[in-house]
């Protein structure tokens, strides 16, 4: 559906030439563009006046404004012409909705940092303009372990560490995020928080067993005690290397598990 713009009234206006016959108004002219045409109409009383009338769509995020040029001519000779400017401001919509600048956000963090400490900061961009463009961040689906660790600032977008993380607990974390406008348009994306491990644990040593006392004569070789040891550290920081004082006549034997 088309439908009429009259700019201010000048266009339903009919233009005045004192002259009569041929050399009183013949036509206007509109200044070539792709959005608007001049449809020349008649009055009763035999006035001409000009609709400007809307063929394509406008779209504000590619132009703001236009101007036109309106021209009535006459038909005397030489033909006069007088000419008005139109400008048309175009008003925004909401037909865009907000863009997350990644798919997918990821990153990593060492644990047992402090509260506070900024995790990441997600952004998303929308093209319209005003409330059409302003943007709210919320979590769209955050699983109940990371509840209590994380929150999100709903206006700028940064995701924060709420409480102490620990790598031994969980080691990653995906959380849904989701940015939406004024207009109620929305945009989704997810974070992938990897924790990274740091030696925050001491290794644990139980003796399983014990053969205590043992005989004078038993033969070396004869296993005397049982001794697990375990570090929840990951990698290097939970490898743990056993030893016995050298002064002892007893040595440790390390086996795979
Ligand atoms: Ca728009
Ligand atoms: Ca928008
Ligand atoms: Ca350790
Ligand atoms: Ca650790």
């Amino acid at each position: 559906p088309s439908y009429s713009l009259c700019s201010a009234g000048r266009s339903r206006k009919p233009a005045q030439d004192p002259d009569v016959g041929i050399n009183s108004l013949q036509s206007y002219r509109l200044s070539p563009n792709p959005y608007f045409v001049l449809e020349l109409k008649e009055n009763p009383d035999g006035n001409k006046y000009a609709e400007l009338v809307l063929e394509k769509p406008l779209d504000r995020e590619k132009e703001r404004s236009l101007h036109l040029i309106l021209s009535s001519v006459d038909g005397g000779e030489p033909v006069k012409t007088g000419t008005v400017p139109i400008k048309i401001n175009i008003i925004d919509a909401n037909d865009n909705p907000p863009i997350f600048t990644e798919k997918i956000y990821k990153v990593s963090m060492r644990e047992n940092l402090p509260k506070g400490t900024l995790v990441l900061q997600v952004k998303a961009t929308d093209a319209d303009e005003g409330t059409n463009a302003k943007i709210t961040y919320s979590f769209s689906n955050i699983p109940q372990s990371a509840q209590q660790l994380f929150g999100l600032d709903a206006s700028n977008g940064k995701i924060t560490a709420k409480g102490i993380l620990d790598f031994e607990e969980k080691n990653s974390y995906t959380i849904d995020v989701e940015a939406r406008d004024e207009g109620s348009l929305t945009a989704h994306s997810k974070v992938q928080i990897e924790i990274l491990d740091e030696n925050d644990n001491a290794p644990e040593v139980t003796l399983t067993s014990v053969s205590s006392p043992i005989p004078e004569d038993s033969l070396p070789g004869t296993v005397i005690a049982l001794i697990k040891a375990r570090d929840r550290d990951d990698g290097g920081n939970g490898d743990v290397t056993c030893r016995i004082q050298d002064n002892l006549p007893f040595k440790i034997i390390s086996s795979s598990n």
